[in-house]
């Protein structure tokens, strides 16, 4: 389903969730962050606050430049009691960098932890909550063709790539395999180096987790990601960081809005929601390390066939040997 991209020009409107349960989304401003980002950074004087290599300038707050090594986040100050809301994180990826020598991306959170640089997109590995990665550089895919081998359907993706996952403390973000045995799901995103506007829309709406994204300049939002029994808790920190390594890229946040959702329950639906404590995904298991997400290398391939010709080989002269015996015997009785 390809929803009809609207531009909101007004605080309040009502609108329809996948369920078709009338809802109304309000803007919270005090969670918004858009031009002319007044006060950004200085203390106490605004609701968010940047960090690293982050700066703002006129027209972006810039959490990279096109250079290497670089890390840079914006955070909220306040965290977000919310039951229900969306967000609509305004984005430009630009860079010199030819295909697949641009990396390595940016990252929405909303997490319990706040503030702390580190490797997943320039925050810290093992948080707690959910982040939302727009990943530009194919790591595993790179390791592989370096070592000459496949990598199997299953896990080839096309990048940049579009990926969500929700951590509970205990779980790392794997960079080498961009983070395949974490991710909850995810799509390509053709973002780099375009003229017209990009945008990701993360919905939580009755612990239903849908993201899409405005990337094609077509105003129109396109399905990437809908996972419902996403449990995450309340009181957590919105936050976008971004990184460069060896690759580089300009990573720029222009607008993130904040809509809370006033959706109508039930009173059964009420006494279900039980308070969630500890991020979960129901049915999920967060991590699902895969033993052999490399495919088989071309040694395997020759062994694996050579096993098989063996062993066919086999089969054919026990069932020779076992039919010569038989026929034997039956010419005996016949005579
Ligand atoms: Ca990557």
């Amino acid at each position: 389903m390809i929803w009809i991209y609207i531009v909101i020009s007004i605080a309040a409107n009502i609108c329809f969730a996948d369920d078709g349960h009338e809802m109304e989304e309000f803007l919270k401003r005090e969670y918004s962050l858009s031009k002319p980002y007044q006060g950004i950074g200085a203390s106490g004087s605004s609701h968010w606050e940047l960090m690293g290599d982050a700066m703002v300038t006129t027209d972006q707050v810039r959490l990279t430049p096109d250079m290497q090594s670089k890390q840079g986040a914006v955070w909220s100050r306040i965290p977000c009691h919310l039951r229900d809301w969306e967000i609509q994180v305004h984005f430009k990826i630009h860079g010199k960098g030819k295909k697949n020598l641009n990396g390595d991306g940016m990252a929405v959170w909303y997490t319990k932890e706040r503030m702390q640089k580190g490797p997943v997109f320039g925050n810290k590995d093992y948080f707690t909550g959910l982040g939302v990665f727009v990943d530009t550089y194919p790591n595993e895919e790179k390791h592989l063709e370096a070592q000459k081998k496949r990598y199997t359907p299953r896990t080839q993706r096309i990048f940049p790539y579009v990926l969500a996952m929700v951590g509970n403390g205990t779980i790392s973000y794997d960079h080498e395999r961009d983070g395949r045995p974490s991710e909850l799901g995810g799509c390509n995103a053709m973002v780099r180096n375009l003229k017209h506007d990009t945008f990701i829309f993360i919905r939580y709406v009755r612990r239903r987790l849908t993201i899409m994204i405005d990337v094609d300049g077509q105003h129109e939002w396109r399905d990437c990601l809908d996972i419902p029994g996403v449990r995450l808790p309340q009181g957590y920190y919105f936050g976008v960081t971004a990184i460069t390594g060896d690759l580089s890229d300009n990573h720029d946040l222009i607008s993130l809005k904040l809509y809370q959702l006033t959706v109508l329950r039930s009173k059964q639906e009420e006494e279900q929601e039980e308070e969630v404590t500890v991020p979960s995904v129901d049915n999920i298991d967060l991590y699902r390390p895969y033993p052999d997400a490399e495919g088989m290398s071309s040694v395997a391939i020759f062994f694996t066939v050579l096993f098989s010709m063996l062993g066919l080989f086999l089969l054919i002269v026990v069932g020779l040997v076992v039919y010569s015996h038989w026929s034997e015997s039956r010419r005996k009785r016949l005579y």
